[in-house]
């Protein structure tokens, strides 16, 4: 990928409110980046019947997410608003950790404003808005991963004073954004990095390599993660609630004092209090490298 292609912006933009937010300028997408919401929207939508959990199927006919080309957040979020006074702003690209948390306590979810190019159709570093807006903001739409993303929010800003970040952030890897969930004692997938994924929303349920362990805030916080392919491990909650009840019940300051006493756990490595669903072979991975 050329530097032309990156949205990662360490001061902001001119063009930026203070807040880093900046106006969707619908108006201005072209038919070609239309048609490219549509292809991926229809790629997805096809395949995730009995993969995607039931709260993100209904947030994409809450959302009327189906309407062709890329939305319009004025539109969106009359809907969102609606549901569960989440709404959608538009971003130039990756911001920095505290204006992102900051959104998102305020229930509010940054998306990138610029869509992938052909060349990128399966795998782009940063989020686009059809990862940002396909992915997440179905989720948004339920009440109870609602109030998880924007505690999730308030935690992040707390995280910065006990300088616990990357501790925190293996929890958004791992649930918002590769988080999968039962349902009808089967496996679904919730996390957006997935979703929005064709590849990996086969993968993450049907492929031998990857382990899939029972949902541990502590286990979870001490987990490398990789960017660059897909995931080594997937964790399953048993439900949304429960995902809500174990970090809204947590006071994350011991939390963050007992992680400081314990190593990271490299990233396929399983520990003794794992309770395994399935243990991965790790092919993929091992194929890779
Ligand atoms: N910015 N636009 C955008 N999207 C993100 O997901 C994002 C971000 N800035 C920081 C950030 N994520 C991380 O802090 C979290 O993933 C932990
Ligand atoms: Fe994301």
């Amino acid at each position: 990928m050329s530097q032309d292609d990156l949205h990662v912006y360490t001061q902001r933009p001119a063009h930026s409110r203070e807040d880093w937010t900046v106006d969707q300028n619908w108006d201005n997408f072209t038919q070609d980046e239309h048609e490219m919401w549509d292809h991926l929207f229809a790629r997805q939508s096809k395949m995730l019947p009995g993969r995607a959990c039931r709260a993100f199927m209904q947030g994409i006919d809450v959302l009327k997410l189906e309407k062709p080309g890329i939305p319009d957040y004025a539109i969106l979020n009359e809907r969102l608003i609606a549901a569960t006074g989440w709404q959608v702003v538009a971003v130039p690209g990756l911001v920095p950790d505290d204006v992102f948390f900051d959104h998102l306590a305020n229930r509010r979810f940054p998306a990138g404003n610029f869509i992938r190019k052909p060349h990128q159709l399966d795998y782009l570093q940063e989020p686009d808005i059809f990862h940002d807006v396909f992915g997440h903001v179905p989720m948004l739409a339920d009440p109870v991963f609602a109030d998880y993303m924007q505690a999730y929010g308030k935690g992040g800003l707390r995280s910065l004073e006990y300088d616990a970040l990357d501790h925190l952030a293996r929890l958004y890897w791992y649930t918002v954004e590769f988080g999968l969930i039962k349902e009808d004692g089967e496996l679904r997938i919730y996390g957006a990095g997935i979703v929005s994924s064709y590849g990996e929303s086969i993968f993450a349920l049907d492929d031998g390599s990857p382990n899939r362990i029972m949902f541990d805030l502590q286990r979870i916080m001490r987990t490398e993660y990789r960017i660059d392919d897909y995931q080594q491990n997937y964790f399953v909650i048993e439900s949304l609630d429960d995902l809500l009840k174990a970090t809204v019940e947590t006071d994350f300051g011991p939390l963050y004092r007992g992680l400081e006493q314990l190593p990271d756990i490299k990233i396929a490595d399983l520990i003794d209090t794992d309770i395994i669903l399935h243990r991965g072979s790790q092919k993929y991975a091992q194929l890779k490298t």
